[in-house]
């Protein structure tokens, strides 16, 4: 795992993500539940999620990082990891990826701050094919995502995973996943805010208890369905 970056000075690049969130910074470490309206009127005044801005040509997409830089990983190095409570934990290579079944989704992406993207393609391994691949264990609950950023992370229960709208994407747009937007692969979680989509990803556990993810510690949803969580967007799957 240390040749994720995880060897990297992480505490570092968490303070530079704590710092980014300003007026938020009172909240750092304690899981603030009933807040939701408290912490999007925040947001609304000052965007708090790490480095942010506007992508030159990106199509309307607001680049976000926690981490002080765009990790880089080439497609010939790049690996996913499977692994936790299955029986057949595995390393994937992006050629592995791409000779597996693909599936192309077009969504509107929805970032919980008020951005969206309309209509956008984003194409990958299912992460129900994955886990098919790897077979899971009884008593397995959930889902931890790792990035090779060494600092985001994020979560889904196993039942939300093996919706077949959860994918392991390479493609956006029908062009490989650049590295600023989390090449070469990235989590695409089409029916829930963006937030859920960790960049870089580099690795899967199975595990026996839902561990919230990154945002998720500062007042985020761990359930991020599109219209459920902040009561304002439209539902873009109804
Ligand atoms: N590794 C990583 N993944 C991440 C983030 C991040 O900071 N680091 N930000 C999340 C948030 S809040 C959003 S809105 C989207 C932004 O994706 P984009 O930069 O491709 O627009 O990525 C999500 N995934
Ligand atoms: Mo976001």
């Amino acid at each position: 795992m240390a040749k994720d970056g995880r060897g990297a000075p992480v505490g570092r690049r968490v303070m530079l993500g704590v710092l980014g969130l300003g007026v938020l910074g009172a909240a750092t470490g304690s899981y603030v539940q009933n807040s939701y309206d408290n912490l999007l009127a925040q947001i609304s005044s000052r965007d708090p999620t790490g480095v942010t801005g506007l992508l030159p040509g990106g199509g309307g997409f607001r680049f976000y990082s926690v981490s002080e830089s765009i990790p880089h990983r080439s497609d010939q190095d790049y690996k996913l990891t499977v692994d936790g409570l299955v029986d057949r934990p595995g390393s994937y290579s992006l050629a592995d990826l791409h000779a597996m079944p693909s599936t192309r989704l077009v969504r509107d992406v929805q970032c919980v701050t008020g951005w969206r993207v309309p209509h956008y393609a984003w194409t990958g391994v299912k992460l129900s094919d994955l886990l098919d691949k790897a077979g899971v264990q009884p008593g397995a609950k959930a889902l931890r995502f790792t990035c090779f950023d060494g600092v985001y992370t994020e979560s889904l229960t196993l039942d939300q995973a093996r919706r077949p709208d959860m994918l392991a994407a390479y493609r956006m747009d029908d062009k490989p996943v650049t590295a600023a937007h989390g090449g070469p692969v990235r989590l695409y979680a089409a029916p829930m805010y963006f937030y859920k989509s960790a960049k870089w990803l580099s690795g899967i556990t199975v595990t026996d208890h839902v561990e919230p993810g990154y945002w998720e510690h500062y007042g985020y949803d761990v359930d991020a369905w599109v219209g459920k969580s902040n009561g304002r967007d439209d539902d873009p799957t109804s």
